[in-house]
């Protein structure tokens, strides 16, 4: 978790609040809350707050996903594959809505299943607030003052009906049958702390008089459970009435529509009694499996255990992984030292998952991070893939969508020469899909990616990052080598035995690899990466746990 102080502040009022909220960027926040509440206005970098406490310890096996690998949509900026629904469409306008919908994506799910993912998250699809909101982008972008709207599914108005820009129920529901028919699962992601900007909710009153919202702004820093993250109107939500509203609306819209999970917005802000009573309900009503996957912000293995061991989650976003692989592809730090932070990640507890992310629609997407440098891009992506945890592609990322900071990590997706909107006429890379292709078979066939134990090779006069995975149950090995550097180098490596006897093949082009007794030696050219299998028995064809969903 960040906390922003004054000067800091500054330095990162192009970036968005880091409060684990979705919506709003900090120039817009700063104007919310200036109109809220004027007194307000100059602690708003102190909005900000930490929440960790201490759990006991229990233990469940959560609902297994750790073979997947899930695919972040939003869904108004994937396709428009139902214009009789673009009432509010203004394509020019980068905090508008640009027409995608549900049956847009659902025509298009045959791709994804090409592409190789085995999951899809998708924004909330409640009906957004009806207007926009005066929103200004950072002053080197050079765009004038926009009109933000509900397009990202954040804003919500009314718990208990579609947004109709997204499409209706039965269209929800006809994209998770698809996407099962394709082995694909989907995540739902869904909202209880707060409702959109001057909704109808912060007139609502329980039976006894008490309003649904909380008043006045609250301090984050102080409690940020009973805090207005960004000024969005907080619900009550320790009072039963919310609580149940918006427990019975969200499992409700889930089974009618038959997803497999929920990514949980702003976990960080409603507090503990709630969501295990969420847990309970979830599994009650929805099943022992339905998978929970929470945003809270700045997690990583250490912050998210306190709700591991409460179980009050599944997974947790990492929030350390973006900018880790960042600074190691740009030079930053020794190679052991980063080598030693991908070991430090697989210290979750068991039964529990951490997804990482390289670009995501709150953060500035990598490639724009790393100066346009697909080499350096492409590392991080085969890091992301060889890595534990469960992988989350961006949307655009794996075809390298020229999206940057806020409002502009939330472009259309690109969809070169074909005729589909709203992205129609913008640059797709279609070799880095083909590579996304590879990282993403290549994950799916080795168990050793998703499950495997770690060691790292690399010791500390080592330029080249060297790395085992292993998984004892399968017997599946797998060494991934990079070279972030931008001369050749030569990877040199003491080897454990099981390399020495059985053929060792590059999976990036499947080409045989000579390892020399108890060693290997091998060129690496300029920013690059090998990814290397030992045996043959593990590429039977058969994606693990992935058949017959
Ligand atoms: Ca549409």
């Amino acid at each position: 978790m960040i906390c922003f102080a004054p000067s800091a502040w500054r330095q990162h009022s192009m970036r968005r609040m880091q409060c684990g909220w979705n919506t709003v960027p900090v120039s817009e926040m700063n104007l919310r809350i200036r109109k809220f509440c004027p007194a307000l206005a100059r602690f708003a970098p102190f909005l900000l707050s930490c929440i960790f406490f201490l759990s006991p310890v229990l233990s469940r096996a959560a609902a297994d996903w750790s073979d997947d690998i899930l695919y972040f949509v939003l869904i108004d900026r994937y396709v428009d594959g139902d214009s009789s629904n673009n009432r509010r469409v203004e394509r020019s306008n980068p905090g508008g809505y640009h027409g995608g919908d549900l049956k847009g994506l659902t025509q298009h799910l045959d791709e994804l299943a090409d592409l190789g993912i085995t999951a899809l998250w998708i924004n909330p699809v409640q009906k957004q607030v009806p207007q926009g909101f005066y929103a200004s982008a950072p002053a080197n972008l050079g765009i004038p003052e926009f009109k933000h709207w509900g397009f990202h599914g954040y804003w919500i108005d009314d718990f208990t009906s579609m947004e109709p820009q997204f499409g209706s129920l039965d269209d929800l529901k006809h994209l998770v049958e698809e996407a099962h028919k394709r082995h694909i699962r989907v995540l739902l992601d869904v909202v209880y702390n707060h409702a959109g900007y001057g909704s109808s909710y912060e007139s609502r009153r329980t039976a006894d008089g008490q309003g649904w919202i909380r008043p006045g702004e609250g301090n984050c820093d102080v409690d940020p459970i009973t805090c207005r993250v960004g000024g969005l109107p907080d619900f009550r939500t320790e009072l039963p009435e919310v609580r149940d509203y918006l427990l019975d609306a969200n499992i409700t819209l889930a089974k009618q529509a038959g997803v497999d999970g929920f990514r949980l917005d702003t976990f960080k802000h409603v507090d503990t009694a709630f969501w295990l009573e969420h847990r309970r309900r979830t599994r009650a009503e929805l099943g022992g499996n339905f998978f929970l996957l929470a945003e809270y912000w700045g997690g990583n293995a250490s912050s998210l255990d306190p709700f591991f061991a409460q179980d009050e989650i599944d997974a947790g976003f990492d929030y350390t992984f973006k900018g880790s692989c960042e600074s190691f592809v740009n030079g930053r730090g020794r190679t052991v030292a980063y080598g030693s932070y991908l070991g430090s990640r697989h210290k979750v507890r068991k039964g529990y998952l951490l997804a990482d992310y390289l670009s995501s629609h709150d953060e500035p997407m990598a490639l724009y991070d790393l100066n346009g440098d697909k080499d350096k891009f492409r590392i991080c992506a085969a890091i992301q893939m060889t890595s534990t945890g469960m992988p989350v592609i961006y949307y655009g990322e794996e075809v390298a969508r020229a999206g940057s900071v806020w409002p502009l990590n939330r472009t259309d997706m690109p969809w070169g020469d074909r005729d589909i909107l709203p992205g129609k006429g913008k640059p797709r890379d279609e070799s880095m899909r083909e590579y996304y292709k590879s990282l993403l078979h290549i994950r799916r066939h080795h168990p050793a990616l998703s499950r495997g134990d770690y060691t790292l090779l690399s010791g500390p006069n080592d330029s080249v990052l060297a790395y085992i995975r292993h998984d004892a149950t399968s017997g599946d090995n797998v060494m991934v080598l990079v070279n972030r550097e931008e001369k050749e180098l030569t990877a040199n490596f003491m080897l454990p035995a099981i390399w020495n006897d059985k053929p060792v093949s590059d999976e990036l082009n499947g080409k045989p690899v000579t390892i020399a007794a108890g060693h290997i030696e091998l060129s690496m050219t300029p920013k690059s990466v090998r990814i290397l299998s030992v045996g043959s028995d593990i590429r039977s064809g058969v994606s693990p746990g992935k058949e017959g969903r």
